[in-house]
């Protein structure tokens, strides 16, 4: 971090803010030109509010050099993290996944039939919504615990992972059998959940906010990741902009400046994103030759009777097709 002081500024009070550094374990490089005098803080800055010292009469600019994200930080961790879902089955470092399935779990035979289709497809892991927060209290809450109870029966009979999404802390106990656990986007900043997941040893899938820049997305990240639990997968599934004709708007740079920015698995889920199942399949596609880890896909057996994003849901049929267009991209960028 470097702090340009202001012009005029005494040694009295350069030395003050030099042993008010130092108090706080950093050293301090201190560099005298004609007008102005600059203080290279070498250490571990993170902890420092960068807005106090901005406050400060004698201070002029204070830049960080170091993003304030650690554990997710690509400097400290050159490596790509490859996360193990289950047997066989892993994501980032190379490895690529496929997760599809419904949005919400309806019934047991729409999540089995929905799982036998994907899976034969070219997916590896199963998704379907149990707790759904939606944007209005009158609209399918979910199945909830008995959501679970059916994705675990489509688990054991398939022998596919699955994922899902959690709202509440107090329902991890119903979550243990669950392979990831996902955060949707409207809870990627709802610290409390953030934090018991970090105690947690589970794979977790951490969706960007509707209005959250890719810093922030890091920085939730991180607080899943300084619980100790470092299995930690980013998705992308668009943010929200001026356009209208699509729900979000898909942010497919994220995968390359991520990519610089962290070593943590970046999922893309162009359903959400776009909203619009015809415009699922060459998003999946862009994606996929944007060098996404994994690709999210809503799939549902009757998307016209969907109880939740039906309009975006590709048929088991579509979904085919694009898993093995998406295949034959992943071979071309790979050569
Ligand atoms: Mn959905």
């Amino acid at each position: 971090m470097v702090a340009v002081l202001k012009p005029g500024v005494t040694q009295q009070q350069i030395d003050n803010l030099t042993a008010w550094f130092k108090s706080k374990g950093l050293d301090v490089h201190i560099s005298v030109g004609q007008y102005h005098t600059i203080l290279g803080l070498i250490g571990d800055t993170s902890k420092i509010d960068i807005e106090l010292l901005e406050g400060l009469d004698m201070i002029e600019s204070v830049k960080r050099i170091t993003e304030p994200f650690k554990s997710a930080n690509r400097k400290f961790h050159p490596d790509d993290t490859c996360v193990e879902i289950a047997d066989g089955i892993r994501i980032g470092g190379g490895h690529f996944q496929l997760i599809a399935g419904p949005c919400s779990v309806e019934s047991p035979e729409q999540i089995l039939g929905i799982a036998e289709s994907v899976k034969a497809s070219g997916a590896s892991i199963l998704r379907g919504g149990a707790f759904k927060p939606r944007t209005s209290p009158y609209d399918f809450q979910g199945l909830r615990a008995e959501g679970i109870e059916l994705l675990l029966e489509a688990k054991k009979r398939t022998g596919m992972p699955i994922i899902t999404e959690i709202m509440n802390q107090n329902h991890l106990p119903l979550f243990e059998e669950v392979d990831i656990i996902q955060v949707g986007a409207r809870n990627m900043q709802n610290f409390e959940l953030l934090k018991e997941l970090g105690m947690t040893r589970k794979p977790i899938l951490l969706k960007r906010g509707l209005a959250n820049t890719l810093k922030e997305l890091l920085m939730s990240a991180e607080y899943i990741m300084a619980g100790g639990n470092n299995k930690v997968i980013l998705c992308e599934r668009g943010i929200r902009t001026f356009e209208t004709y699509t729900r979000n708007t898909l942010d497919l740079s994220a995968i390359p400046m991520l990519r610089e920015l962290t070593h943590l698995p970046i999922v893309i889920d162009p359903s959400h994103a776009t909203g619009i199942a015809r415009l699922v399949k060459p998003m999946a596609l862009a994606a996929a030759a944007a060098g996404a880890d994994g690709i999210m896909i809503e799939v549902h057996n009757d998307p016209q009777s969907a109880l939740c994003d039906g309009a975006q849901s590709l048929t088991p049929d579509q979904f085919r097709d694009v898993a093995e267009k998406v295949r034959k991209i992943r071979e071309v960028v790979a050569q």
